[in-house]
């Protein structure tokens, strides 16, 4: 069946990357295809946000490097709080450098990202040589990698054959590159003749999800859960302010309030696209 119609397990069962193999199992499991985005700067905002819709979400995204206070205990607090509520950690890189450049951000400096990150993501501007450098570094831990194929925000210029280009990367680095960050199913895009894209099956997680709200004001455009998912046949919705509100989610009713809410909308839709 088209991947579109497979249950996240039948999916799972299938992948060999441990990564992407992962975030299907837990997604399945916990019923949930929602991945929250911390994007806060105290350490305390964030494990306290993080702990509260910790039970409704398969993946945290974390932008690590705004974090004011950080210090290395607080990637053991989130590795605990990850075991505790079963979810796995996506840090949001977006690396866009030469490969050797590349492969040492995120191998090492202050956050030593492939330690504790399970997925990471990277621009496809360079070209191949970029996943060569984070597979260098990533393949040999487990980790998996998605390509920015397309951004939520207005103008943006990852449309067209660059994201055509970005697939083709991604189909030729099936053992690191698990999916997209993008904002419809990149299935069959960027073939070329005689190419065939049976056998393959990336995940499409998608930001610039909210309910509420269209925009920002700084550019972010906002879809529902229902036209990512159902829709354009997107696999996980990432919402960050969504969830966590203005007041960096100091209250904790209404950050679980909102993941419960964004939880049962994602599935719902999800639902409906498997026909079940
Ligand atoms: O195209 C993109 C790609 C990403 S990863 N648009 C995005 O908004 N993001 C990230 O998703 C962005 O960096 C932020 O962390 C999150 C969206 O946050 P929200 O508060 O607008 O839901």
């Amino acid at each position: 069946a088209s991947i579109l119609k497979q249950t996240y397990s039948q999916r799972a069962a299938n992948h060999t990357n441990p990564a992407a193999k992962a975030l299907l199992e837990t997604i399945a499991r916990k019923r949930s295809n929602l991945c929250v985005s911390v994007d806060v700067t105290k350490k305390a905002d964030f494990l306290r946000i993080i702990d509260v819709v910790g039970p409704y979400i398969c993946l945290v995204k974390t932008h690590v490097d705004v974090i004011e206070d950080f210090d290395y205990s607080l990637v053991e607090q989130l590795q605990e709080l990850s075991v505790k509520h079963d979810f796995q950690i996506f840090e949001d890189r977006k690396f866009a450098d030469i490969g050797n450049t590349v492969a040492l951000q995120y191998s090492s400096g202050v956050y030593k990202i492939a330690q504790w990150s399970h997925i990471t993501n990277a621009h496809p501007v360079p070209g191949p040589s970029i996943i060569t450098g984070l597979s260098s570094v990533g393949l040999p831990l487990g980790r998996g990698l998605l390509l920015l194929a397309e951004m939520s925000t207005k103008g943006s210029l990852a449309v067209g054959s660059y994201t055509e280009e970005a697939v083709r990367m991604a189909r030729a680095n099936r053992d690191f590159v698990i999916g997209f960050i993008a904002q419809r199913r990149m299935d069959g895009i960027g073939l070329r003749d005689g190419e065939s894209s049976a056998g393959e099956d990336f995940l499409v997680l998608t930001p610039g999800v909210g309910l509420d709200v269209k925009g920002d004001g700084m550019g972010q455009q906002y879809r529902t859960p229902r036209e990512v998912v159902l829709e354009s046949g997107c696999d996980v919705i990432i919402v960050g302010r969504g969830i966590y509100g203005k007041d960096n989610g100091a209250n904790p009713d209404a950050v679980r309030a909102q993941a419960e809410r964004y939880r049962a909308e994602g599935w719902k839709a999800y639902q409906e696209r498997i026909g079940s």
